[in-house]
């Protein structure tokens, strides 16, 4: 039997990367179709204003422009929908330009259309606006609580910790490009979630979704940054509808970091309970996030997911979340690899380590005694149901690797030596998404077969991984499957790439899908001559996958002058069970280089509203000789969410990591009393923190 050979499980090469590393791929700015114009934004200066005057005449008067575009443009047109993820939110749609105030530095004001990028970039200089600054404000829109258990009373260990404002930084900028066909579009565009951005097209221009054709093919990144329709996005689809004409945008760096998503920000607080034992019982939090000025569809995951999995392993019964979200003046603030996450882990990974100090006990003990050992699914006090974990095992197996006991001996004898040296340890979960995705499998003529997902890619290896899943199921070789996603008019139900959801409920779709087609076909070694059969499915997981990981940092400083250097990260994951090996280890090392960018450098600045980081001259990302010792140690544990056992693991690097590292430096500072700090863990931070200096 053919079914035998698993090619789930085998760490196959990316099929993708023979296309990309020869530069063939097909990314939005690739494309240059006949008669196409050119799009260019004027951005708002000011944080917060009326617009009292503006005046484009000159600009469409200028040699090479066709039109400019103004929010009257958009007067009637319908919106985009915001994801109303919590009980009682406010939401506040994408505006595609300003109208009659401006929110945010980077705003877009208006828009010019030219034959030529650069007279369309000149015609924004002749545009005339006057805006009378107004205060900057903020709104809430969101208040949410998680509350259960019995409050207990006993020992109170407190944290509080700021976020930075990071960018999600692709090496793609975004792009959008509409090209009128009939009565309605085609759209290329560097997205996440083609399905649902054709939707909020349709919605905003007041066509029927089937008329949109929404085109993603190769995306050069993404991270949540491109999660959600996109204001330009709408400008560049309207201009290309009234003029009959292909109209592109492409971004421009200084453009990204004005104007597109950013990610965390938040400022949390919690106190952790401790009971006579010492082991933490109830937990108590305040959690507040920024939203920038505008809702994108995805605005509120983050602060649900914070919330939701704040408990984290551990075994808590009890808990008072509070979760406040506030419209503020910068660019929207959306998922980021994490969303949310992240935050929660380093609040309760920075209690379990202040609740050792106070106990006079090693984190790693701590935290045995205090993890989760109970059954699975785990009902969490946040009214989450963890499918499948065993955060003991992983503990013990990161302690043995590592020779725990070794390194703190180490630590003693470096620190006695005047080093400044710090162990780091955190554990995380991470819930891998919810609903449904679509999947088809088609037997074509030749005995190939055409496997279509909405599990959009952009850079996963999500072609290879599917792949895979089809000739598992089928007993044939991945070289006869092609897989077509990131068309809207091939696959025209579909969620996308986010939430560490691809594999665990796009790959089940597809594993499902195939299962049928073998059921009505039955198992034959040639598929040759039986004519197109096509198999489709809309599978809605039951509940969510939930991956988990133990990570242990390692980190010096120089007394001297802060810089902080990690010496390794090992790190013990279950990512349920593996699909790509290969894979696996290219998502939880840049997941790790992010998570270590947050963690180190990465801050997004405003001053009274202005962007101080306006470029990668401002933004610090890491680089390759940023890159620590890595060691990965997979100890799979299969889901019980879905039939195939899969988790996710795009977004880990970003959770476990910066609070492994956190805890690392707070470790390296206690000899000298250091306050709680927050990231970035700059040098200037720690140097600080050493010398005893306001932070
Ligand atoms: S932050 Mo991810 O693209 O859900």
């Amino acid at each position: 039997m053919q079914q035998t050979v698993p090619w789930i499980g085998k760490a196959m090469v990316r099929r993708e990367d023979a296309r990309l590393l020869k530069g063939a791929g097909r990314f939005v700015d690739d494309h240059q179709p006949e008669g196409c114009l050119f799009l260019e934004f004027l951005r708002s200066p000011y944080a917060a204003g009326r617009i009292t005057d503006l005046d484009v005449s000159d600009a469409v008067d200028a040699e090479g422009v066709v039109t400019v575009l103004t929010a009257e443009d958009f007067a009637g047109l319908g919106q985009a929908a915001v994801n109303a993820l919590l009980p009682g939110a406010e939401v506040h749609p994408l505006e595609p330009l300003a109208s009659g105030r401006v929110k945010a530095v980077g705003q877009a004001i208006a828009a010019v259309i030219a034959e030529t990028r650069e007279a369309a970039r000149d015609a924004v200089e002749l545009i005339a606006f006057d805006i009378a600054e107004e205060p900057l404000a903020t709104r809430r829109v969101l208040r949410h609580r998680w509350q259960s258990g019995v409050p207990q009373t006993g020992r109170e260990i407190s944290v509080q910790l700021d976020h930075a404002l990071v960018a999600p930084m692709a090496l793609e900028p975004r792009a959008t490009l509409a090209l009128p066909e009939g009565a309605g579009l085609k759209v290329h565009l560097s997205t996440q979630t083609p399905q649902r951005c054709r939707t909020d097209l349709a919605a905003i221009l007041g066509l029927a979704p089937s008329a949109i054709r929404v085109l993603t093919q190769d995306v050069g990144g993404a991270f949540g940054g491109k999660a959600s329709l996109m204001p330009e996005d709408a400008v560049v689809a309207l201009a290309a509808l009234r003029l009959g004409r292909p109209v592109k945008w492409t971004a421009a760096r200084s453009e990204e970091f004005q104007a597109a998503t950013q990610g965390r920000g938040g400022e949390t607080r919690a106190v952790l309970t401790l009971d006579h034992q010492g082991l933490p019982v109830a937990l108590s939090a305040e959690l507040r996030f920024p939203l920038g000025h505008w809702m994108p569809y995805s605005a509120l995951a983050p602060i649900r997911n914070a919330g939701r999995i704040l408990p984290g392993p551990y075994a808590i019964e009890a808990v008072d979340i509070e979760a406040q979200a506030h419209l503020t003046p910068g660019a929207a603030v959306n998922i980021y690899r994490g969303a949310g996450r992240p935050e929660a882990a380093m609040l309760m990974e920075r209690l379990i380590d202040k609740a050792a100090q106070a106990q006079g006990l090693d984190p790693l003990e701590m935290r045995r005694r205090a993890l989760y050992r109970g059954a699975f699914p785990r009902a969490t006090p946040t009214g989450e149901a963890i499918c499948s974990g065993d955060f003991a095992a992983l503990l013990d197996r990161l302690e043995r690797e590592t020779d725990y006991a070794g390194l703190r001996a180490r630590q003693a004898e470096r620190r006695a030596a005047g080093a400044v040296c710090g162990l780091g340890l955190a554990l995380y979960i991470e819930p891998c998404g919810q609903g449904w995705e679509s999947a088809e499998l088609r037997l074509e003529a030749d005995g190939s077969f055409t496997a279509l997902t909405g599990s959009s890619a952009q850079g996963q290896g999500r072609e290879t991984a599917f792949a895979q899943i089809v000739a598992e199921v089928m007993g044939v070789t991945p070289d006869c499957v092609r897989v077509v996603q990131g068309d809207t008019e091939a696959v025209p139900e579909g969620i996308g790439a986010l939430a560490s959801r691809s594999t665990a409920i796009g790959g089940t779709a597809m594993a499902r899908a195939a299962r049928r087609l073998l059921d009505q076909l039955g198992p034959r070694k040639d598929w040759t001559g039986i004519g197109p059969v096509s198999v489709k499915e809309r599978y809605e997981a039951p509940g969510e996958a939930w991956a988990s990981g133990a990570v242990l940092a390692e980190v010096a400083i120089c007394p001297d002058t802060g810089h902080l250097t990690v010496e390794g990260i090992t790190w013990v994951d279950d990512a349920g069970r593996v699909l790509n090996p290969m894979l696996v280890q290219g998502q939880l090392i840049g997941g790790l280089a992010q998570g270590l960018g947050a963690a180190t450098m990465e801050r997004m600045a405003y001053a009274d509203g202005q962007l101080l980081t306006g470029s990668l001259m401002d933004y610090a990302v890491p680089r390759a000789s940023d890159m620590p010792p890595v060691r990965l140690i997979s100890q799979p544990l299969p889901s019980t969410a879905n039939e195939m056992g899969f988790k996710g693991v795009g977004e880990a690097g970003c959770i476990g990591v910066p609070a492994a590292l956190l805890n690392a430096v707070q470790d390296a500072l206690l000899p000298f009393d250091a306050p709680d700090l927050s990231l970035p863990l700059t040098p200037e931070k720690l140097w600080r923190a050493m010398t005893g200096l306001e932070p």
